[in-house]
């Protein structure tokens, strides 16, 4: 059965100080990243993990480096829903609750997992805390008896309350590193920049078989503090053709509208994955289908349609580029949402698996793609040069590539983005998450990207 449900946007779930047995429908705000999570009841104690469970315990700054650790999480999205949310502790793993007991674990990727992951947040018993009500059992909040947590069902008790309230604190283990640059799961960065302002489109990752259905959109106008702009397609009510993998967004400016080019599988029946195109009078959508059906079908060209890319050159004729195993490329017609068949060119470089991207600069055509399987750490980035959006490409090697030393693995579906005015290039990639992550549990970054003298580019040097 298709969802029909539309996810709330952060701050208009607010919901009065009180309420009873809240469902996930009223959630209210949290902010994102590192927090800690202190009990209103007893403070000084806070959330942490203790062999694979959840307690709270006094943590003060005398505590050792682990148990600050321990008591520090950061709040995502929620893994089963963008309206609630999902604690991730410093280790990788993730707050959930098994046999009402909340506990820690690695995320699965299944829906299962994903739900008991996901806890949706209500106003708690004081000002300013908060309560947290389970997604897959919205009558059960956590609380804390004999400072251990539990999912317990909701009592309309003054001691219940206050066993379930907590308050978000600045955590005991600050963040060091600079990335990932969005807290949570996401990959196949697109970014890009429309007057001034920083873009990202990712895929929302932690899904097994990468089944997410949906796309969020990000922004920022110093790559470092981003915006969450919600959900700007959802496959299920917002594309009829499409229930899940809505898989490596790319978005384009053009006749003063926005373009989004994705893809996505049905539930059933049909196993391919077809490539559409959406449409929005902004850049952080909402976007609508704007054919109601597929740009290019599942099948029609050898290899997946998947990982749409459109680049506009100085002429101001636009090309869409995609594939997965052969790359391909063609004109798009000026309304940007259809093309000529007879057009489309096979580009595929030796080493070529997906994630093409293509940029101009000093008058050279890049084209970048990942090689490799995205569940590898081996999955990397190279790119060819050439002299025209069409090639003939010569390539030129390997850029970006895993740095085991400190644990990044598989970083690629890179997108590359320069500053306004300048000649200074960043380039966005996801690796696996940072501990513990893996192909389906990856985390979104962005580093520098330089060039040698000759226009070749710099080794990109991946960094935490
Ligand atoms: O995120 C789903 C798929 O994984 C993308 O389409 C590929 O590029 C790979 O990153």
């Amino acid at each position: 059965m298709r969802r029909r449900t539309r996810t709330c946007v952060v701050l208009s779930c607010l919901i009065a100080a009180t309420v009873a047995v809240p469902s996930p429908a009223f959630a209210d705000a949290l902010p994102t990243g590192a927090r800690s999570l202190e009990a209103v009841n007893f403070p000084g104690r806070y959330v942490r993990h203790q062999d694979y469970l959840a307690r709270v315990d006094p943590v003060t700054s005398a505590s050792t480096a682990q148990t600050r650790l321990d008591a520090t999480f950061t709040v995502i999205s929620g893994l089963a829903s963008p309206s609630c949310y999902s604690f991730q502790a410093k280790n990788g793993s993730f707050l959930r609750h098994l046999d009402w007991r909340v506990r820690l674990d690695a995320n699965t990727g299944d829906a299962r997992f994903r739900e008991d992951a996901t806890f949706c947040a209500v106003a708690g018993s004081t000002s300013g805390s908060v309560s947290l009500t389970s997604f897959s059992h919205p009558d059960r909040r956590i609380r804390h008896r004999a400072y251990e947590l539990w999912l317990d069902t909701y009592q309309d008790t003054a001691q219940f309350r206050a066993d379930s309230s907590f308050r978000l604190t600045a955590p005991w283990s600050p963040k060091t590193n600079r990335g990932p640059v969005i807290p949570g799961l996401y990959a196949d960065p697109h970014i890009t920049n429309f007057n001034g302002r920083y873009y990202l489109y990712p895929t929302t990752d932690g899904y097994a078989g990468w089944a997410s259905p949906y796309y969020k959109a990000f922004s920022s106008t110093d790559l470092v503090n981003w915006t969450d702009h919600g959900v700007i397609l959802d496959h299920g009510p917002d594309v009829s053709w499409a229930d899940n993998s809505a898989w490596a967004p790319a978005v384009i400016a053009k006749n003063g509208r926005y373009y989004l080019y994705f893809s996505g599988g049905a539930a059933s029946g049909d196993t391919g994955k077809h490539l559409g195109v959406a449409v929005s009078d902004s850049p952080t959508g909402p976007f609508r289908d704007a054919l109601g059906r597929p740009l290019i079908r599942a099948g029609a060209y050898s290899g997946q349609a998947i990982d749409p890319m459109a680049f506009t050159d100085d002429t101001g004729q636009s090309y869409l580029y995609w594939g997965n195993g052969a790359a391909y490329v063609v004109p798009l017609n000026a309304d940007m949402v259809s093309f000529d068949p007879a057009k489309v060119r096979d580009i595929t470089p030796s080493g070529y698996r997906e994630a093409s991207f293509v940029f101009k600069r000093n008058g050279t055509y890049y084209f970048m793609w990942s090689e490799n399987d995205t569940r590898s750490e081996d999955y990397r980035v190279a790119y060819a040069t050439g002299t025209s959006p069409l090639g003939p490409w010569t390539k030129r090697g390997v850029v970006l590539q895993k740095r085991l030393e400190l644990g990044i693995k598989g970083p690629g579906h890179h997108s590359v983005v320069k500053d306004p005015g300048s000649d200074t290039w960043h380039v966005a990639y996801h690796r696996f998450a940072v501990p513990a992550g893996s192909g389906t549990n990856r985390e979104t970054t962005v580093d520098r990207m330089t060039f040698n003298a000759d226009g070749t580019i710099a080794p990109i040097v991946p960094t935490l």
